[in-house]
């Protein structure tokens, strides 16, 4: 069994970028055993408190944010670090390489149900030499990302990550307390019959993803011709993880309720790690429009809609919203 660390050395990624990976699995191996301990440890259930997105934060989105948090702006390497649960992006070492943006907890509302959640990542190269608690740094696109992963907590723990050369699959091996490597080379299916969105937001979508969904609905005699399958999790990590295995089609779509009209997710914390992952799995990912990595953030938590998954569902959720 390959260990993270010998994977990393063989896709030749230098010793700084690897050492950034491995202190985000120190504080997911943390967050993993934290949840594995649930009721126990006193931490479900939520604080006072709300996020800057305007959510009510779960103790365990504080938890799992001060523990990235904490050893990343440790690392000498990591020039600084944006977090979903953070107002402000925070300085690490002045002279680090490395940008770290990570949602610490996504899909928390399932925490309190014990169902999946995850930690998303992504890392970016730090381009001039502006600290980091300027956010100015931050706002790259997606193609910028060096690394990009996601663990799942589910029955056992995963972590899917890319460095740009393929996706990988580790599993955390609770006896050792090292992800191993048991899949190489993931490959989304590119067609699928199965899609996932939520369906109560339906009125507050764009009429062409109304259409699509309508189209999807009528099944072998509609004009996509197929009959449909249908599931949400309500967390994303969970829901790529699936599409990651067997395919499928992901939707986060434009929705009127926002001011900035994106819908829910982040582009730097969920689209763009997730997108990444994604492409470099054979799927494609897009906001109806365009390639979710090429879109250009004015701010760290800027929100994008997202259209991901296998590559040929994700062509026609693309041409309905093109033609
Ligand atoms: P979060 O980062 O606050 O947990 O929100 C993101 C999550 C995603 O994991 C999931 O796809 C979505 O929210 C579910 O939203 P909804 O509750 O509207 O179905
Ligand atoms: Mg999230």
């Amino acid at each position: 069994m390959k260990r993270l660390d010998q994977v990393l050395a063989a896709d030749g990624v230098n010793a700084e970028l690897e050492l950034v990976i491995k202190d985000v699995m120190v504080a997911c191996k943390d967050i993993a055993y934290k949840l594995g301990q649930g009721e126990l440890a006193g931490i479900l259930g939520a604080t006072e408190d709300e996020n800057v997105q305007g959510e009510t934060q779960k103790m365990l989105d504080v938890i799992s944010n001060d523990l990235l948090k904490d050893i990343l702006v440790a690392n000498p390497y990591v020039r600084g670090v944006g977090s979903e649960e953070e107002d402000y992006t925070i300085a690490g070492h002045a002279d680090g390489k490395y940008l770290v943006t990570f949602d610490p907890l996504d899909g928390s509302s399932n925490i309190d149900v014990n169902l999946s959640v995850g930690t998303i990542f992504s890392v970016l190269e730090a381009q001039d030499d502006q600290s980091g608690d300027n956010q100015e740094v931050f706002l790259q696109n997606g193609r910028k990302q060096v690394a990009a992963g996601y663990v799942l907590y589910g029955p056992s723990s995963l972590l899917v990550m890319t460095t740009g050369n393929g996706v990988n699959l580790f599993t955390l091996d609770t006896n050792i307390g090292e992800f191993v490597l048991t899949k190489e080379a993931l490959q989304i299916p590119e067609d699928t019959a199965e899609f996932a969105i939520n369906m109560s937001n339906q009125r507050f979508w764009e009429p062409e993803m109304k259409q699509y969904i309508d189209d999807c609905l009528l099944g072998e005699e509609g004009p996509l011709g197929k009959r449909y399958n249908m599931r949400w999790v309500a967390s994303m990590v969970a829901e790529v993880h699936r599409i990651l295995i067997r395919g499928g089609i992901f939707m986060y779509p434009y929705d009127n309720r926002d001011p900035s009209k994106a819908g829910k997710l982040r582009l730097m914390y969920e689209g763009n790690p997730m997108s990444m992952i994604v492409e470099q799995a054979g799927g494609a990912s897009s906001t109806g429009r365009m390639d979710i990595m090429d879109v250009a953030p004015q701010g760290i938590h800027d929100r994008v809609p997202v259209v991901l998954g296998s590559k040929n569902e994700v062509a026609k959720v693309v041409a309905y919203h093109t033609k």
